[in-house]
């Protein structure tokens, strides 16, 4: 006979996942945060978890715990809302897992297994961070982060970052290809794959990285072409997005989503890093490329687009905003699936007219305090001559 706390358990969760989800009540024009978490550890199916058996879990024990849901691919097929999760086990190895529903802000529930990978390499230890993008080829494309021991250094921590990729049509079933090859960048992790063809090739957003945690000499999010998916090779990358100093992006960047196309330009929710006394702070900020270049950079607004706020901040590693997922509906709203400090996943709404007008219409970044001011000082005495001719 099965344990009645799993019953228990399967009833708290229904309630969960079918908990309504508002906004949280924050204002400031752009986007709107939703109160709950889409996912959690918690949303993680307790077959996955538990073993059932009472002779051989005469206590109910957790099994094979769940210690984070987070950074999660996202695609929109046949009206339901899918998000490519990144599962985390107690034993620290990630893998991916689908979770669909009906509606974009709750109600997400997990397929009965998770992905199921292809074993091509010996030597991944873990997988992390699939986007996903519907390619103009036919395939859904998940380029994730595939990582090894590094075992050219005996520091234990020492890795390397690798894109793999995967394609599918129905989100069951993965065809594993093999990695993507930068040939003038060792470590690549943050690759993303753009929606359409570039003068007939597949076209990639990377980051080009020195170390496994350092970007080096990268200077920022990177682009280049190949010709054939199925033995990816990049022999040049270009930069888009940079680094600069003593802005939001100063220690690292890389691509998030995978850019939504607009009539104004291809826009990109991307994360930016900067140095703390509390250690790194990851931010979410956006630019646009250009629609007949997606490598070159036509607008990009000041600062951070979100940043953690409140119990944001918290998680196993705090102070983390991250996204790799949104989706865009027939209706011309977007979602964007963050996590936050590589715990738990969230949603934010915005619409496609509100982030053209964001992207396009936020001033620049002028890179100096002088100029920040002066910036803030125009916009004021602009208000200041509305606000009088009100009271006229
Ligand atoms: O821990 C924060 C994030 O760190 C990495 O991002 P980046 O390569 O830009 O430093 C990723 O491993 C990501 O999964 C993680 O959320």
């Amino acid at each position: 006979m099965i344990h009645s706390k799993f019953y228990e358990l399967k009833k708290a969760q229904e309630v969960l996942i079918n908990k309504k989800n508002t906004h949280d009540g924050g204002y400031n024009g752009i986007f709107e945060r939703y109160e709950e978490p889409v996912l959690t550890r918690e949303h993680v199916p307790v077959e996955w978890r538990y073993d059932l058996d009472a002779d051989t879990n005469p206590f109910f024990e957790e099994r094979l715990g769940v210690n984070a849901v987070f950074n999660s691919g996202a695609i929109y097929l046949n009206g339901k809302y899918h998000l490519i999760a990144r599962v985390e086990g107690n034993d620290r190895k990630s893998f991916f897992a689908v979770a669909s529903s009906d509606k974009p802000t709750e109600g997400f529930t997990f397929g009965e297994y998770p992905v199921i990978l292809e074993d091509t390499d010996i030597d991944e230890t873990n997988v992390y961070d699939m986007r996903v993008t519907q390619h103009e080829d036919g395939w859904i494309y998940g380029v994730f982060c595939s990582e090894c021991k590094d075992k050219t250094d005996p520091d234990l921590s020492a890795a390397v970052a690798k894109a793999g990729i995967v394609r599918t049509k129905d989100l069951i079933s993965w065809e594993r290809l093999p990695n993507l090859i930068t040939l003038n960048s060792p470590q690549q992790r943050n690759v993303c794959l753009h929606p359409e063809f570039v003068d007939g090739k597949y076209a990639f957003y990377t980051r080009p990285m020195d170390g496994f945690i350092d970007t080096g000499k990268g200077s920022g999010i990177g682009f280049g072409l190949c010709e054939d998916i199925t033995h990816a090779v990049i022999s040049e990358e270009k930069m888009t997005s940079i680094r600069k100093y003593h802005t939001i992006t100063e220690v690292k960047n890389g691509a998030g989503i995978v850019p939504i196309k607009t009539d104004r330009g291809w826009i990109h929710v991307a994360h930016g890093v900067r140095n703390t006394a509390a250690g790194l702070r990851y931010v979410l900020y956006v630019f646009a490329t250009s629609l007949d270049d997606p490598s070159k950079v036509i607008a990009e607004p000041s600062g951070m687009f979100m940043g953690p706020r409140g119990w944001e901040r918290v998680g196993d590693v705090s102070n983390v905003v991250f996204t790799n997922g949104a989706i865009v509906n027939e209706d011309n709203e977007i979602y964007i699936y963050y996590a936050s400090s590589d715990t738990r996943l969230h949603v934010a709404s915005t619409t496609v007219g509100r982030l053209v007008d964001y992207t396009f219409n936020t001033p620049e970044d002028p890179l100096r305090s002088v100029l920040c001011v002066r910036q803030r000082c125009d916009l004021i005495k602009k208000n200041m001559d509305i606000l009088a001719k009100e009271k006229n």
